[in-house]
Parts: C-alpha cells; sequence; structure tokens
C-alpha cells in the first residue's frame, strides 16, 4: 500500500495527529491571514480555545463566495514569492476561486494522488492515459502527479479528441484511463462506433471523478470497457482530486483524512451530525501551507462511514457523493437529486445512458422534462412499442421520486456528449421567474 504508515494510523494516533495539526493550523492561519483572524475574532475564538477536535465547530464556516470575495491571494497564508503553482474553479457562476501551491503542497498532492492510485495498483508499468483536462483545472495536473509518484508511464493527453484518445489507447496498450465518467462512456460509445469491442482493450482500470455518477453508471462504464472503475473525489479550494477515493472494496470513499478533516452539518443550520447521519460535507485542512481552508462548506451530500474497511486503511469513508445542495431540485414542493433520475434510467433496458433533465414553469405549475436517447434497437421499432417504454419509464420514475415526470425518447446520437464535467440539467424556472 502506498504510504502505508500514513494510511493505517491506529485510530486514536489518528485522531491525536489530527489535533495536533489542527491546532498548528489554526495557530498558523491566525498570525497570518487577515480574513481568518478576523472571523475568529469576531466568534470569540483563540487559537488556545481548540483543545480537542470537537472543538472545531466553534471556528466559522468558510463559503465558496468568502473565497470569491478576497480573490486571487486574500487567504494566501505564505509569502506570495513561495507560491509556485496555481489552479482554479472554472468560475462559470462567478468569479472564480484559488488554490495556491507551495512546494510543500505539490509534494502533498502527488502523496494523496499517489494514494489514489495505489487503490487500484498502478505501479511503474502501468501506462495511465490522463483525459481530464490540464490547465487551470486541477484534474489534468493532480492525477499526473500523482501517476508520476508512483512511477508509472504518463500519456498527458488531456480531456477532448476522442479519437485520438481511442488511437493512443490502442498504440500504447494504456491500462489506466483517468477521465469524467461522463467522458469515460463517450469513449466507450466512441470505441464501439468504430466497429472496435471496448471491452477487448487493454484498459484494466479506471479513476473518475469530478462530476455526480450513480453506481448504475459506474456498472455501466465497467461492463462497456471490461474495466474496475474507482470513484475519486476532490475540490479545487481543498487540494483538487486526491481528498478521497474508493478503494478495492468499492464500498465508499476513504478520506486522506490526515490531511483533510471531515465533518458533516446540518444544511440548513449548519449544525454537525454524528457519523452515519446525511448531511453536507465540511472540509479543513490540517496541512495545506498556501492555501489553507478552515470549515469549508463543499455543499456536497454525503455520510460519513467510520467502520472499520477490510482493505486495513483506518480513515473514514464517505458515501459516493449523492448531489449537492445547489443541484437539488425541488419540484412541486418534492426534493430530487438529479442522480435518483439517473439511476432510474439506467435501469431501463432498451436506453443508453444518456439523458437531460429539464424543468420549467407551466404557470404556476413546475413540469419536469426526461429526455433520453433510445437504443439502436429500439429506435427501428414499433411507435407503440416507444410509446409504451415512455409510460413506462414514467410509472418508475414516479415510483422512486414522487414525482409525475413526462419522459421522451430521442433518436439516438442526439444528446450531446461530454468530455469535462457534463451538464444535464436545465432548470428553465429561474430564468422565467418574474421579480
Ligand atoms: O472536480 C476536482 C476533481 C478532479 C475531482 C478530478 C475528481 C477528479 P472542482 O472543479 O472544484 O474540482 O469541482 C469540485 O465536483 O465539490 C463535487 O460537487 C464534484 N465532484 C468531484 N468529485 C466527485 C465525485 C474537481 N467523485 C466538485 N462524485 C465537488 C461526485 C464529485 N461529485
Amino acid at each position: 500500500m502506498w504510504n502505508e504508515a500514513a494510511q493505517t494510523l491506529p485510530v486514536p494516533d489518528l485522531r491525536a495527529l489530527q489535533l495536533e495539526r489542527l491546532r498548528t493550523q489554526i495557530a498558523r492561519v491566525y498570525d497570518r491571514v487577515p480574513f481568518y483572524r478576523a472571523r475568529l475574532d469576531a466568534a470569540g475564538v483563540t487559537p488556545a480555545d481548540i483543545r480537542s477536535l470537537t472543538d472545531l465547530a466553534r471556528v466559522p464556516f468558510t463559503s465558496k463566495s468568502d473565497m470569491r470575495e478576497v480573490f486571487p491571494f486574500g487567504l494566501l497564508a505564505v509569502d506570495r514569492d513561495e507560491v509556485v503553482e496555481v489552479h482554479m474553479s472554472s468560475g462559470t457562476t462567478g468569479k472564480p476561486v484559488v488554490d495556491a501551491y507551495t512546494r510543500g503542497d505539490l509534494d502533498l498532492w502527488s502523496d494523496v494522488m499517489g494514494r489514489t492510485l495505489d487503490m487500484g495498483e498502478v505501479g511503474d508499468h502501468d501506462i495511465v492515459q490522463n483525459a481530464y483536462g490540464y490547465g487551470l483545472f486541477t484534474g489534468g495536473f493532480g492525477v499526473h502527479y500523482g501517476a508520476e509518484r508512483l512511477g508509472a508511464l504518463v500519456l498527458p493527453v488531456s480531456s477532448g479528441n476522442t479519437h485520438r484518445q481511442l488511437t493512443l489507447i490502442q498504440d500504447f496498450g494504456t491500462t489506466v484511463l483517468t477521465c469524467t465518467p461522463s467522458y469515460a462512456l463517450y469513449i466507450a460509445e466512441y470505441a464501439a462506433k468504430q466497429g472496435l469491442d471496448p471491452a477487448a482493450l487493454p484498459l484494466r482500470v479506471g479513476f473518475f471523478g469530478a462530476e455526480p455518477w450513480s453506481l448504475e453508471m459506474r456498472d455501466e462504464i465497467e461492463r462497456r470497457l471490461g474495466i474496475r472503475a474507482f470513484d475519486i473525489y476532490g475540490l479545487t479550494e481543498i487540494i483538487g482530486p486526491g481528498v478521497g477515493s474508493e478503494c478495492a472494496q468499492q464500498d465508499g470513499l476513504h478520506l486522506f483524512e490526515d490531511h483533510f478533516y471531515p465533518e458533516i452539518v446540518d444544511p440548513d443550520t449548519g449544525v454537525p451530525l454524528p457519523d452515519g447521519e446525511t448531511g453536507e460535507l465540511v472540509l479543513t485542512t490540517l496541512t495545506r501551507e498556501g492555501s489553507p481552508v478552515l470549515r469549508y462548506r463543499t455543499r456536497d451530500i454525503t455520510y460519513l462511514m467510520p467502520e472499520p474497511c477490510p482493505c486495513g486503511r483506518t480513515s473514514r469513508r464517505i458515501h459516493r457523493l449523492m448531489g449537492r445542495t445547489d443541484d437539488m431540485l425541488i419540484i412541486r414542493g418534492v426534493n430530487v437529486f438529479p442522480q435518483q433520475i439517473e439511476e432510474v434510467l439506467l435501469r431501463v433496458q432498451r436506453v443508453e445512458p444518456h439523458y437531460r433533465i429539464t424543468v420549467d414553469r407551466d404557470g404556476t405549475m413546475d413540469t419536469l422534462t426526461v429526455e433520453v436517447e433510445m437504443s439502436d434497437e429500439l429506435f427501428s421499432d414499433d411507435l407503440a412499442d416507444v410509446i409504451a417504454l415512455e409510460r413506462a419509464i414514467e410509472r418508475e420514475l414516479h415510483s422512486e421520486t414522487g414525482l409525475q415526470a413526462r419522459c421522451v425518447l430521442v433518436n439516438p446520437q442526439t444528446i450531446e456528449r461530454s468530455e469535462g464535467k457534463a451538464k444535464r440539467v436545465f432548470d428553465r424556472r429561474k430564468v422565467t421567474t418574474h421579480v
């Protein structure tokens, strides 16, 4: 196991290490980051007040908007000269968030990404085709550093150019594919369209994340590509990928909690919840130098699994991500995460795992339309069959989510494919709402 000592620390030792690191980190940011000092002062908390891990609950949260307000370097805890690399979120919904890395941070990133890829036993014999985007996005570089740390051969192809992806897999005998789950599916589909059997490609394992994906989607990817697909998690605000990953048990994602301390809070009240209860993941970096973060509200919904894992790692796991608080759709008073809809669609035979969810408003009534692509075989069937299947999917969606949705089966290849993070939900109410 990569960095076995760190990953198998007995739980009491892990807690002691976390507390020691937390105290050091809070004292450090109090000294060096005026933003955090002001926040802690306003809450009446001094670094000396943090005597146990539960005292962390006294520290104010940090939100994405806090980070945007101080763009780009307002949360820096080192001299600018010590920063050797920056990455950013895409900033599609406002100003981006910056993550500034020192040499020490890059070393940490390589280690946690080494741990991640080691979950699938990646080593110097492997060829890692890294189809996450290189650039300001954290996916490309994060995977790259981890693969390099393990001594694997990295093909830094970045996302896109699917024909070349396929050619590279064949020419180099790629054994490890890293990209978003939606892109993995697209590559499989593309290979099949070229008359190849995607499962016969040399790929052995894949590490997929950066967007929500259901277990059903995982099964589909594993089956089509003939690989084991690991779920990997991370976010720009904390370090990028490398916050947590599934091990070979594929039952929850181990958090690298010697570096990133997790809490689950009630998303409405912010009150910490016990292990096992579902809520919003809040993360505190314990060892980051450049961009340390205290109690970051990730908006990701999950729960902590404290049970020991047969793999021997002692870190707590999180259940695979269930959605984001800001992705939850409220339709006629019913709450639903897009992933719940995906789960239903992927269980249906004769449709493809390509779909689009549109929420709109008809007068005062919310409407939900789910478009799904037909398989080629269904496409050539009778119209009556198609209509019958639409009604069957609607019934299934109703029984799973309690929602009355309209299902429309659309022609094969008509829903846009994604090379990065897929956009599948379109909420038109937001633009049509009258103020
Ligand atoms: O997506 C970092 C990353 C790159 C993770 C490559 C995994 C692989 P951001 O662009 O800042 O960073 O987006 C972070 O993406 O808060 C989650 O909502 C979502 N996300 C990331 N991994 C998963 C996953 C990268 N495995 C946001 N399952 C996070 C579900 C995920 N959602």
